[in-house]
């Protein structure tokens, strides 16, 4: 049996456990729900950098990094391929997208909380909502050729995923309203039954 440390909130974790669900793996991890700010012993324990999400193989081997746990599972079973070699290029391409929206969100949503709103006003922060907006646009320009909610890819989710990372935890951007293609398309993905089940609350 392999374990998964995870939290309710976090959106690299929420891509892993939908990988898992889609992959049809969830009768094979143990989720182990964990607080990574508290300093969680069992975690620690298995693996020093402390975050979530952390993959402990069947060898008891721990893996960090959702898409390094990704590409891991995706070896591991081959029901639902990850990454296709039709559109192996387009695939990485989007999925470096939807990381890169996760980080820029989660890194906004984190300073507000550990160093107060005013680092929210920094350069660095300003360059997040920038690349955000950018990405955004991006993808709006091209959802037809680059998203798919029935034959889905690891590209997928993690737009996905990051779509409702904003949505959840920074309302105040209004992207459902500004990216309508985008919003179709996620209300289309997230009635799979892997997003329903991981919905963010
Ligand atoms: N790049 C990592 C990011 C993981 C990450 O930042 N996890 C956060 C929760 S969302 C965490 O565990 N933070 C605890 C800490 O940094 O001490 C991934 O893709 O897995």
């Amino acid at each position: 049996m392999m374990k998964l440390y995870l939290n309710a909130t976090s959106p690299y974790a929420r891509m892993v456990r939908i990988i898992m669900l889609e992959k049809q793996l969830e009768g094979n991890v143990e989720l182990c729900w964990c607080d990574p700010w508290s300093d969680d012993e069992a975690l620690l324990r298995e693996n020093p950098i402390g975050r979530i999400p952390t993959l402990v193989t069947e060898v008891g081997m721990a893996i960090s990094e959702s898409l390094l746990i990704a590409l891991y599972l995706d070896e591991q079973c081959s029901v639902r391929p990850l990454i296709t070699a039709d559109r192996k290029e387009e695939i990485l391409h989007v999925a470096g997208l939807g990381v890169g929206l996760m980080d820029a969100a989660f890194s906004t949503v984190i300073s507000a909380k550990y160093l107060n709103n005013e680092a929210n006003d920094s350069v660095l922060s300003q360059r997040r909502l920038r690349a955000i907006q950018r990405t955004l646009e991006h993808l709006e320009n091209n959802v037809e050729c680059y998203l798919s909610f029935e034959t889905i890819s690891i590209g997928d989710i993690a737009v996905a995923v990051a779509l409702d990372y904003l949505a959840f935890r920074l309302p105040e951007l209004g992207i459902s309203n500004s990216y309508t293609k985008l919003e179709d398309w996620r209300s289309n993905i997230s009635k799979r039954l892997s997003f329903k089940e991981t919905a963010f609350e």
